[in-house]
C-alpha cells in the first residue's frame, strides 16, 4: 500500500475551493402526476425517495449508521451495494504528535507577530512548530457487500426510501412479475446491519454476495453461510497502517439453499433472506490498537444470528425511535413534497416547499443519531460515510468550524447522548495535548489546534497559515459547559471539569500582553483560514480566539463554583478574562476580526469567525449589545450571502440569531441547490462534507427557539414562508423542552415543561396580546411579572408542564406529553439476557410507586447481553433510569443511551433517559452489550425507576 499523498488532497481543498473535487452541478426533472408513495406518506413526508436506483454515483446511495457501523445502500436492481464504514478504521496508527524540538523559537515567533512581520513568522512557524507528522491521518472504508442478482431487464415499479422514522432503506421493484423488497438498517442494539430480502412468489430469490476493498485484505468463507473480509488500514504520512478489521456476512434463507465458498456466498431459490453484517475493529482508543477484532465481528455476528428478524427489527426501532421520536415538526405541506427528493431539491428555487424545511431538520437529526452514538467516535466530517482512502480534508476532524457546528443541534434537537463521543475525544485530547502543550509552548494544562484525528493529533499541521490556530481546545471544552446548561448534570459536570480546568490552564500560562495594547493576547494564532495581508494569515489576538476565551474562562470559573472547587483559580481565570480585547466595531460598521482594523483579503471568504459571539456565544445579543449586534448584521452584509455549504449553514443560525426569519429562509434555500446538496440530501461543500447538514437542523432550531440570554424566546425568526405550523420536543438552556404552535406567523400555544425548579422568563409576541397562561401539571395558575412587553416570568418546578394559548385556543395533544409521576413502569415481561443459559430471574418485578427491582442469578460467560423494556401504564410517563449492577471482570463493549462507571468491586450500567417520553401504554427497552473476563458473574439489581 503506497503512502497515501494527502498533501495531494490538501492542495485540492486547502483554500477551501476544492476544485479538483466539484462536482458537477446535477439536475433532475419534475414527473408529471408524481404522487409520494404510500409508505412516505405513512412517514408523514419523513422520507427521502427516488423512483430510479443510485447506480453507480454515492451521492444518491442512501446512508444508514448505528454510530459505530455505516453503510451506503444503493439499491439497485442488479447488483445491490452496501458500501461499509466502521468508525474507528483510520489509516496509520497511534503517533505523538508533539514536535521535540521545543519551546526555543516560541519567543521570536511572537517578536515577529508583534514587528508586524507575519510572512516571516509563519516561516519560522513552518519551519519550528509543525506537529510530527506535519499532516494527519485520513478515516478509510472498511470495503463493499455486493450482492449480484443478475439482469435487472424489464424491472419495473422501482421504488426506494430513506425512512427517517424508522431509519430503514427499502427497495422495491417488480422482475419478471415478482414483486420484492429490500430493507436495510444499522441496529445500535444488536451492532450489525441488516438486509431482509422478501418476495411475493416463493422460491425467487437467489443471489451470489462478495465482498471487495480498497484496503489490503483476504476474503474467506469461515463457514457454509459465510463470508468474510480481514483487512488492515493504509499508511500515511510515514505511519503504518495498523488497525486490523473483520467484516462478517452471514445470510439465513427460509426456503432455498444458502452455501458459502472461497468468498463467495450463494443464495439459490429462496423465499426471504436476511443477511447479517458484523465488523470487528482492532481499535480501542488513540494509544491501542490490539482489540480482537475477529473476536468482536463473530461475538456480534453470534448473538444476532439467535434472534429472529422481527426482534431485530423491533430492538431497532425502539432504540432508534426513543431518539428521533423526542422532537416532532411540522412547517407544513405543498404538492412540492410529491415529488421524488432530488427532483425537490432540483426545483426548490421555484417551488414552495416548506416541508423540505422540515425533512432537512429531521435529516440532521438523523444523521446524527446514525453517525454518533455512546461509545463510538464523534462524527467526523462525513459522519461516518467514506468510500475514500484518500477521502477530502482525510475525513477528519476540523475543529475551527467543522466539529463544533456538528454538534450545534445535539442539544436544542434533544439528542443530548449523541453528544457524549465529543466528551470521550476531549478526554483523550487533554492527554494528548498536554503533550504538545508542554513540548512546544511550556506550558502546562493542553492544547489542540485546528485539526484532529483518530489519534488525537494536537499539534499544529498543514501550514501556518492554516494550522497555527491554538483555541480548538478551547472551543471544544466551551462545550463541557453548554452541555451542562441544558442538562443540569453536575456529575457529567463534576466528570469533565479536568479538560476545562485543563484548556485554561494553558492560556493561562501562554497569553502575553499586547506591546501597545497591553491586552492579554494569544501569540501567535489566526482568524480561522482568512488572510489579514497578502499570505499572511497568523496574528495576535484575533476576535474569535478573545472570544472563544472569554468563553471558556467564563465556563471554568462558573463550573468551579457548582462545583465549589478552586477558589484561586477561579479568580486568576477571571483577572486573566478581564484582561482580554473586547469586540469592537470597525470603521465599515462591521464587528472587527482582528485587533487592528484590517480589511480581509477576501471578502466573501467563507469563514464568518469573528461572529463567534453572535452564534454559538451570546456575547452579541440584540438586547444586550446593541451596536455589536448592528454590527454583527453589517459584517453578514460585507462577507455576502453566498459560501460553502458548510457556510450558509452558519449564516441560517447568524440570521435566526438577528431574529431576521426572511433572510435565515433565503438561506435556506440558498442551500437547497444542486450544488449545494447532493441527491441524497448529503451536503456538499462542494465535496460532501456532512457539517452543513448538521448545521443546517441547528439553524432551523435557532428560527423557532432561543434559549441564550437566560429566557426562551418563542418563534424569534420565523419566515413568512412558514406561516402555519409546529414543533414540539425542541431543548432550551435550563432544562426545558419546549412546543409551540402557530397560524399565520404568530403563536397559538406554547408549552413548557421544566427540568427544574427555577425562574423561567418567555419571550413571545403572544404575550403582547391577550393570554392564558397555566400549570398544566396540576391546572394551578401561576403568578407573573412582566419584566417587558412581549416577556411573561414565572416560577417553574420540576417536572411541570407550562401553557401559555391564545384565549379560546383548545390545547393540542402533540404539543407536549403530561407528565404523570405516579406512574410504575413495568419492566416487561422479565429482563431479557442472553445467551442461553438464560440467566434465572429469582424475585419478580414488584413495582412500587415509580421504582421496581430485581435480583438475577445465572451462569454465564463470554459476550452477555441484557435489556429491559419498560412499559408505560395507562398513562404517558417521562423520564426514566434503568441500572443494572454486577460483580467486577466485564468489559462493557456496547451500551445505548447511557452511561457506565465502576464503583469499587461492581460494574453498574445505568441507563438514563431523562427526556425522552411514552404515550399511554408504548414502551421502549435499554440494553447493554457487555464481555466477560471469568463466568458466573450475573448481574444483581436491576432496577427501573421513573419520574
Ligand atoms: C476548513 C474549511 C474548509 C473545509 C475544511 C474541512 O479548512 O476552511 O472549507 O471545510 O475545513
Amino acid at each position: 500500500m503506497p503512502d497515501v499523498t494527502r498533501r495531494n488532497v490538501l492542495r485540492a481543498g486547502a483554500a477551501g475551493a476544492g476544485a479538483a473535487l466539484l462536482p458537477v452541478a446535477w439536475s433532475a426533472v419534475a414527473r408529471a402526476g408524481s404522487v409520494a408513495p404510500p409508505q412516505v406518506l405513512a412517514a408523514d413526508d419523513l422520507a427521502l425517495w427516488y423512483d430510479e436506483p443510485a447506480g453507480t454515483d454515492w451521492l444518491r446511495a442512501l446512508p444508514i449508521g448505528n454510530g459505530r457501523l455505516g453503510a451506503m445502500v444503493f439499491g439497485n436492481v442488479d447488483t445491490e451495494r452496501l458500501q461499509l464504514n466502521e468508525d474507528t478504521i483510520w489509516a496509520g496508527g497511534p503517533y505523538d504528535s508533539a514536535n521535540t524540538r521545543g519551546a526555543a523559537n516560541l519567543a521570536e515567533i511572537r517578536r515577529r507577530v508583534f514587528a508586524d512581520q507575519w510572512t516571516q513568522a509563519q516561516d519560522l512557524i513552518n519551519q519550528t512548530m509543525m506537529g510530527n507528522p506535519g499532516g494527519q491521518l485520513a478515516y478509510q472504508p472498511v470495503g463493499n457487500l455486493r450482492l449480484a442478482f443478475g439482469s435487472a431487464s424489464g424491472a419495473s415499479q422501482y421504488n426506494r426510501t430513506l425512512d427517517l422514522t424508522t431509519a430503514t432503506v427499502t427497495t422495491t421493484y417488480v422482475l419478471n412479475g415478482v414483486r420484492y423488497q429490500r430493507e436495510s438498517f444499522a441496529s445500535a442494539p444488536d451492532q450489525v446491519i441488516v438486509i431482509r430480502l422478501t418476495a411475493d412468489r416463493a422460491g425467487s430469490i437467489t443471489f451470489n454476495a462478495t465482498f471487495d476493498s480498497p484496503q489490503r485484505t483476504t476474503v474467506s468463507s469461515p463457514d457454509a453461510a459465510t463470508i468474510g473480509v480481514d483487512g488492515i488500514s493504509g499508511a500515511m504520512e510515514g505511519v503504518n497502517g495498523s488497525v486490523r478489521f473483520l467484516a462478517l456476512a452471514h445470510a439465513v434463507a427460509t426456503g432455498g439453499t444458502v452455501s458459502s465458498s472461497g468468498g463467495t456466498l450463494r443464495v439459490s431459490g429462496a423465499t426471504s433472506v436476511t443477511v447479517l453484517i458484523s465488523i470487528g475493529s482492532s481499535y480501542v482508543n488513540f494509544r491501542t490498537v490490539n482489540g480482537d477484532y475477529q473476536g468482536i465481528a463473530r461475538t456480534r455476528l453470534n448473538a444476532a444470528r439467535g434472534v429472529a428478524f422481527d426482534q431485530l427489527r423491533s430492538r431497532h426501532l425502539a432504540d432508534y425511535q426513543a431518539l428521533f421520536n423526542r422532537v416532532t415538526i411540522d412547517l407544513g405541506r405543498t404538492a412540492a413534497a410529491d415529488q421524488p427528493t432530488d427532483v425537490r431539491i432540483a426545483q426548490h428555487a421555484s417551488t414552495n416547499d416548506p416541508q423540505f424545511s422540515a425533512l432537512l431538520f429531521q435529516f440532521g437529526r438523523y444523521l446524527l443519531i446514525s453517525s454518533s452514538r455512546p461509545g463510538t467516535q464523534p462524527a467526523n466530517l462525513q459522519g461516518i460515510w467514506n468510500d475514500s482512502m484518500t477521502p477530502p480534508w482525510d475525513s477528519k476532524y476540523t475543529i475551527n468550524a467543522n466539529l463544533p457546528m456538528n454538534y450545534w443541534p445535539a442539544d436544542t434537537t434533544n439528542l443530548p447522548e449523541c453528544f457524549l463521543p465529543v466528551f470521550d475525544m476531549i478526554k483523550d485530547l487533554t492527554v494528548t495535548g498536554a503533550r504538545v502543550a508542554q513540548a512546544q509552548y511550556g506550558a502546562g494544562g493542553w492544547v489542540t489546534h485546528h485539526n484532529t484525528d483518530g489519534w488525537r493529533g494536537a499539534s499544529v499541521v498543514d501550514g501556518a497559515l492554516w494550522g497555527m490556530w491554538q483555541t480548538g481546545g478551547a472551543w471544544l471544552s466551551t462545550l463541557i459547559w453548554e452541555h451542562y446548561l441544558f442538562t443540569g448534570d453536575v456529575g457529567f459536570l463534576s466528570a469533565n471539569y479536568p479538560a476545562l480546568k485543563g484548556a485554561a490552564q494553558f492560556f493561562l500560562d501562554t497569553l502575553v500582553a499586547h506591546p501597545t495594547l497591553g491586552y492579554l493576547v494569544t501569540n501567535p494564532s489566526n482568524s480561522p483560514e482568512l488572510p489579514h495581508h497578502s499570505n499572511a494569515s497568523v496574528c495576535a489576538g484575533p476576535t474569535m480566539d478573545n472570544q472563544i476565551l472569554r468563553d471558556l474562562f467564563d465556563a471554568v470559573a462558573q463550573a468551579g463554583e457548582v462545583l465549589g472547587v478552586d477558589a484561586t483559580f477561579r479568580s486568576q481565570v477571571r483577572t486573566a478574562r478581564d484582561r482580554l480585547a473586547p469586540s469592537r466595531v470597525g470603521s465599515r460598521g462591521n464587528v472587527q476580526e482582528w485587533l487592528a482594523d484590517w480589511v480581509e483579503t477576501e471578502r466573501n471568504h467563507r469563514h464568518v469567525s469573528h461572529l463567534y459571539g453572535l452564534h454559538p456565544s451570546n456575547q452579541i445579543t440584540k438586547r444586550g449589545t446593541p451596536a455589536l449586534y448592528e454590527a454583527a448584521r453589517r459584517t453578514l452584509e460585507l462577507r455576502g450571502d453566498d459560501g460553502t455549504g458548510w457556510s450558509l449553514a452558519w449564516k441560517i443560525n447568524y440570521w435566526a440569531r438577528l431574529e431576521d426569519g426572511t433572510r435565515a429562509h433565503k438561506l435556506i434555500r440558498d442551500l437547497v441547490r444542486t450544488d449545494r446538496l447532493a441527491p441524497n440530501m448529503f451536503d456538499l461543500h462542494p465535496p460532501f462534507q456532512i457539517d452543513g447538514n448538521f448545521g443546517a437542523t441547528s439553524g432551523i432550531a435557532e428560527m423557532l427557539l432561543h434559549s441564550h440570554t437566560g429566557e426562551l424566546h418563542l418563534l424569534p425568526a420565523l419566515p413568512s414562508g412558514w406561516p402555519t405550523g409546529q414543533v414540539a420536543g425542541l431543548r432550551g438552556r435550563g432544562g426545558y423542552t419546549v412546543g409551540v404552535r402557530w397560524t399565520s406567523g404568530q403563536a397559538d400555544e406554547i408549552s413548557v415543561r421544566a427540568d427544574r425548579d427555577g425562574t423561567l422568563r418567555l419571550r413571545a409576541r403572544l404575550f403582547t396580546g391577550a393570554f392564558t397562561l397555566v400549570d398544566a401539571t396540576d391546572d394551578s395558575t401561576p403568578s407573573t411579572t412582566r419584566p417587558d412587553t412581549d416577556v411573561v416570568q414565572l416560577a417553574v418546578r420540576a417536572g411541570h408542564t407550562y401553557r401559555a394559548a391564545r384565549p379560546g385556543v383548545t390545547p393540542s395533544p402533540t404539543l407536549s406529553s403530561t407528565p404523570t409521576p405516579t406512574v410504575s413502569p413495568t419492566l416487561s415481561p422479565t429482563p431479557s439476557l442472553t445467551p442461553t443459559p438464560t440467566p434465572t430471574v429469582t424475585s419478580t418485578p414488584s413495582p412500587s410507586g415509580a421504582r421496581a427491582t430485581y435480583t438475577v442469578t445465572s451462569s454465564w460467560s463470554g459476550g452477555f447481553q441484557g435489556e429491559v423494556t419498560v412499559t408505560a401504564g395507562a398513562a404517558p410517563t417521562r423520564g426514566w433510569t434503568v441500572s443494572w449492577t454486577f460483580p467486577n471482570g466485564q468489559v462493557i463493549s456496547q451500551i445505548w443511551s447511557g452511561v457506565h462507571t465502576q464503583s469499587g468491586a461492581n460494574v453498574r450500567v445505568t441507563n438514563v433517559d431523562y427526556n425522552g417520553s411514552l404515550p399511554a401504554g408504548g414502551s421502549t427497552t435499554f440494553g447493554f452489550i457487555a464481555s466477560t473476563t471469568g463466568a458466573n458473574n450475573p448481574p444483581t439489581d436491576i432496577t427501573c425507576t421513573t419520574t
